[in-house]
Formats: structure tokens, C-alpha cells, sequence
């Protein structure tokens, strides 16, 4: 069975634009997968002080590779890309996040599926918007819901 998968893609290290580039190109190397969107970049504040502004974006992942499995090659790609996991929420060359995957709803040690803190990010909300506009979440939340009630204030969106 073939899934539609959102992934939210960030970076605040080591010249963000040219790390989600680089680890959209490993995505859409992926097995039983193909790339088949990905959004605008989106400039940011941390959510933590005191780190480097974030570029984000969201891809569209189509793959027949279970959860676990793809969250693995995910975790592949940003280690790939330097990811050091020093700390918990910090500054980060790549950080892969798998947003959706299609209409399960998933709760394991792993891996939360929605996204347990999607609602309150604008730099996962609005790119994901341009590519799937007016998605219901398994969980039964409207994504027009959620952007209304999430300002699109303090992101930036770059120029394609
Ligand atoms: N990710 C974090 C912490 N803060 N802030 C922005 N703007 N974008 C992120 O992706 C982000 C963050 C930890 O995952
Ligand atoms: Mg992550
Ligand atoms: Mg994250």
C-alpha cells in the first residue's frame, strides 16, 4: 500500500537553505519512495532563545515503507548530514520530522503520528498548507482550523 507522508524538514546550522536542499535530494532517493511535493523554505526564530533562526519546509512523500521503518532512513539522512543529538530541542544541521503518514494515527515509544506539537507551529502549518490544503488529520482536526487559530506572524517565507 502506497501512503501519502508529510515530512517537516528544519535546520538552524551550517547554512540551513543548502541542508534541506541536499537532504530533499536524499529523500527522493529513497527505496519504495518518491518525492512528490515539497513546499516553500521558511525563515523563523527558534522557539528556544538564543539559537540561530531556523529555515523550514514541508515535503510530500509518497512510500510504501512502513513507519518505523522510514522514520530509520530518516534518521539515516540527518545523521548523514552531521545531526549531532546532544541535547534535546538544540541547535540542529538537519532535523527530519514525520508530520503524517497517511490516516494512521500512531502512539509508539518512537514515533507520534500527528505530530504531537504541529498545532502551534507556524513553520509547520503554513507549508504544509501549500501542499495539502484543506487536509483532515486523522485525528479529525481541520488543518484550516489549526491555521486559524496559529498566526502566520514571525515566519518568512523565501522566495522560490
Ligand atoms: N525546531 C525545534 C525547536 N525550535 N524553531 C523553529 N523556528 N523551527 C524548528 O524547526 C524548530 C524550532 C526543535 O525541533
Ligand atoms: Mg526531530
Ligand atoms: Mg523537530
Amino acid at each position: 500500500m502506497i501512503e501519502r507522508v508529510y515530512v517537516g524538514l528544519g535546520s538552524n546550522l551550517a547554512d540551513p537553505a543548502e541542508q534541506l536542499r541536499e537532504a530533499i535530494k536524499a529523500m527522493s532517493l529513497l527505496p519504495q519512495s518518491s518525492l512528490s511535493g515539497v513546499s516553500s523554505f521558511y525563515v523563523s526564530d527558534s522557539l528556544l532563545p538564543g539559537q540561530p533562526r531556523y529555515t523550514n519546509a514541508v515535503a510530500a512523500l509518497d512510500t510504501s515503507l512502513p513507519p518505523l521503518t522510514l522514520l530509520d532512513a530518516l534518521q539515516g539522512i540527518e545523521n548523514d548530514q552531521g545531526r549531532k543529538r546532544l541535547e534535546r530541542w538544540g541547535p540542529r544541521t538537519l532535523d527530519l520530522d514525520i508530520l503524517l503518514f497517511g490516516d494512521r494515527l500512531i502512539d509508539e515509544p518512537r514515533l507520534k503520528v500527528p505530530h504531537y506539537q504541529m498545532q502551534v507551529r507556524a513553520f509547520v502549518l503554513y507549508p504544509l498548507a501549500e501542499l495539502a490544503p484543506g487536509i483532515i488529520l486523522a485525528d479529525g482536526r481541520a488543518l484550516n482550523d489549526l491555521l486559524a487559530q496559529c498566526p502566520f506572524e514571525g515566519l518568512e517565507r523565501l522566495p522560490s
